[in-house]
């Protein structure tokens, strides 16, 4: 658990300044904006990644809620037994919320949190995205999108963005839904959806990373918008594993709008976009087929 907790709201915020996250950061602003739609009856169980390096290394945190840094690849099941322990307790009013990056559940934590999803476990799982293994320098992860810039991906990832959706989907848990950091209200309004469902919610956040992404620190928010505008990251909710609900209907931007603002992406030929357009494109096509019920 994390250690010194005197203060715990900070004019109604539940995460505090003067945490260790790089400037611009869409991993601390997801978490900021989560903990202000869970408030204080929330325990944050906390994998290795950025989160938890702004969670904070013990004795100190930035959070104002109970903080449980545990194993990569543990974040489901430890979060599944602290809600099994509150709920032998009778504390029926907390919130157990597990915090995880892409790398932690695309990858390493993925076995597990199915596992969880199969049990349908009571609790909410966000994965902050910020498309690699961030914490750790800037490695290729199953969420890097092809063509990226990481580390190891010195001439862009040759892997194919993991439709993770699709996957947790399969699980038929009550709830699944998508999140970007440039719709604050629609992200909170999920997170406290979430909060009202029995079993497990789980969230995908999309959370740009402007150190990683090689891009200004002030263009975070940009980022998380025309993601979502140029429909590269859509946002729409799933029930109980079959119906889709379309959040927000997107402008359709040309995606190298979205594209041009990123070092990490500043390789690419004509071709390469254009083919990442008509992805997109086709990407679209297939979640209007679901949200219109016909896939
Ligand atoms: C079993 C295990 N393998 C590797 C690591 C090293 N490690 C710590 S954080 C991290 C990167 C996590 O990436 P991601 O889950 O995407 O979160 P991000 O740092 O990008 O927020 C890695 C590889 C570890 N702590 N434990
Ligand atoms: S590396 Fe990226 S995700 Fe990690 S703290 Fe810095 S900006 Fe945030
Ligand atoms: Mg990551």
């Amino acid at each position: 658990m994390n250690g010194v907790n005197k203060v715990e709201s900070y004019e109604g915020e539940w995460m505090r300044p003067g945490h260790y996250a790089c400037p611009g950061c869409g991993v601390a602003i997801a978490m900021r904006l989560a903990l202000k739609a869970l408030g204080k009856k929330t325990i944050l169980v906390i994998v290795p990644s950025c989160s938890a390096a702004i969670a904070a290394p013990f004795p100190n945190t930035s959070l104002g809620v109970s903080g449980f840094h545990t194993a990569f690849e543990t974040a489901a099941p430890a979060a599944a037994g602290i809600a099994h322990s509150l709920d032998i307790r009778g504390k029926k009013d907390i919130t157990v919320v597990a915090c995880a990056g892409d790398g932690g559940t695309f990858d390493i934590g993925l076995q597990s949190l199915s596992g969880a999803a199969d049990r349908n476990e009571n609790l909410i799982y966000l994965c902050f995205d910020n498309e690699a293994y961030m914490n750790t320098g800037i490695q290729v992860s199953s969420a890097t999108p092809n063509g990226a810039w990481t580390v190891t991906s010195p001439s862009g990832s040759i892997g194919r963005k993991k439709r993770f959706m699709d996957i947790i989907v399969a699980h038929r848990i009550p709830y699944a839904a998508t999140a970007s950091i440039g719709f604050p209200e629609d992200y909170m309004e999920k997170v406290k959806k979430a909060r009202t469902i029995k079993g497990l919610k789980f969230i995908h956040i999309f959370t740009p990373c402007p150190t990683g992404w090689r891009m200004a620190e002030n263009l975070t928010g940009n980022a998380a918008i025309l993601a979502v505008e140029s429909g590269i990251f859509q946002l729409y909710e799933v029930f109980e594993g079959k119906r889709y609900q379309l959040s927000y209907e997107p402008s359709r931007l040309p995606v190298s709008e979205y594209l041009k603002i990123q070092g990490r992406y500043r390789h690419l030929n004509e071709d390469q976009v254009l083919r990442m357009q008509t992805e997109v494109d086709e990407e679209w096509e297939r979640l209007t087929k679901r949200t219109k019920g016909c896939l």
